[in-house]
């Protein structure tokens, strides 16, 4: 583990056990640790199907994990949701070259060892494919800590020409698409403007969780947008690409395309939309059973923006505040915590909501744009649940 601040982590696994611990003027209770205590035990959702199944990683495979599982701040690495579309290439370290290419000054070459040595920085953030949803219970997720060299140095360091519009990052896999009729192969690529490619945030990340960045999340070196879903963190990243005009491949306009209806300047139409930025959204993910206490355990993802409340409601009460993690930052998950007095027995429907500080609220599923796309998929999730007598 190679958490953000390690002091602070720390004073809080320290404070496992004892029902309270004071950290500057506040105190947090020890859920903060979300780890079953001895008494404590999971409930099952009555939602999920008896088929649904969590597997371990597998090669080649899409991996999910079990969000009613979710037990610490970050995912290890081998929990770690796992999304790939052209296979999952090795990537020899010894060889390994990252270009900057295009419309730059000085056209760069690094190897791995040239990057290691430049100065580097580390964040915690989390993300979730753009395809996430409730068929998975929204288990394509992660949150880990990373550290790499700053994307705006380097491309600072290229020196971008004013004409530069868009920088496009290219993976190592390559595959095999039909395109009007013909058989090519094309790399996974994604692209940015050049401003949100200058933001402070983006990383050139080889470490996940204090280890070398594994095999399947990119090895060597992959891209980390921190705020955006998963598809802009381009793993296996082999070249950086300054041009002048926007990108059109499949994962900026055919695949990860949102389609909605939406109010264009008061004409309502049908909008795509590439999948970028992440949409304000919680889960309600675990509840356990403490004696005679319940608790109801998410996460929150978002942008970035700072998030004002989370609240909880059961059958037709009222909204109620739950506790968000404060191991939580900017770009991470946010885990959140609601003590559920009273559960009765019988069946019972839960539905978390976020809201951000600029008053954006996370709307339930029917009050969103029609959509017809699966991606973006950040309603309120209802879930059900059966209390024993
Ligand atoms: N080179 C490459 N990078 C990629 C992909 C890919 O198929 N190839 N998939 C993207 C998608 S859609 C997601 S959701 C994330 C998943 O990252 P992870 O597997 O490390 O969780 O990687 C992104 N980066
Ligand atoms: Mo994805």
């Amino acid at each position: 583990m190679n958490p953000e601040n390690p002091e602070r982590r720390k004073l809080l696994k320290n404070a496992m056990g004892t029902s309270a611990i004071a950290i500057g003027a506040s105190a947090f209770p020890s859920w903060l640790m979300p780890a079953l205590a001895q008494s404590e035990v999971e409930i099952p959702f009555s939602d999920v199907p008896d088929t649904f199944r969590v597997l371990p990683v597998r090669p080649g495979a899409t991996h999910f994990q079990d969000t009613s599982k979710i037990d610490s701040f970050y995912t290890s690495n081998d929990d770690f949701y796992l999304v790939q579309h052209y296979g999952q290439p090795e990537v020899d370290n010894a060889s390994y070259q990252l270009r900057v290419t295009g419309l730059v000054d000085r056209p760069l070459t690094f190897s791995l060892d040239q990057l290691r040595a430049r100065q580097t920085i580390a964040k915690d953030v989390g993300f979730e494919c753009g395809g996430n949803g409730a068929r998975l219970f929204h288990g394509l997720v992660g949150n880990a800590s990373w550290r790499g060299v700053s994307l705006r140095d380097i491309l600072l360091e290229a020196g971008i020409q004013p004409e530069g519009k868009e920088i496009v990052f290219f993976g190592a896999d390559i595959g095999e698409e039909e395109l009007r009729g013909r058989t090519v192969q094309t790399a996974f690529a994604r692209s940015l403007s050049v401003e949100d490619a200058l933001s402070e945030h983006n990383m050139l990340a080889f470490e996940m969780n204090g280890e070398p960045l594994p095999h399947f999340h990119g090895k060597p070196v992959r891209l980390l947008i921190p705020g955006w879903y998963g598809v802009a963190n381009v793993k296996w990243l082999t070249q950086i690409h300054v041009q002048d005009t926007r990108y059109m491949g499949r994962f900026m306009g055919r695949d990860y395309v949102t389609l909605k209806r939406e109010e264009v300047g008061g004409q309502e139409r049908w909008v795509e939309n590439s999948v970028a930025k992440m949409n304000l959204k919680s889960v309600v993910a675990r509840v356990t059973k403490n004696g005679a206490d319940h608790t109801v355990t998410g996460f929150v993802l978002n942008d970035g923006t700072p998030i004002r409340s989370v609240e909880v409601k059961i059958d037709n009460g009222p909204w109620q505040q739950a506790m968000i993690d404060p191991a939580a930052s900017q770009f991470t998950w946010k885990l959140f915590q609601f003590d559920w007095k009273d559960a009765t027995p019988g069946e019972h429907s839960l539905v978390s909501r976020v809201t951000d500080i600029n008053g954006k609220v996370q709307l339930p599923q029917d009050q969103l744009p029609e959509r017809v796309s699966y991606w973006e998929e950040f309603g309120q999730f209802p879930r059900t649940i059966t209390i024993g007598a």
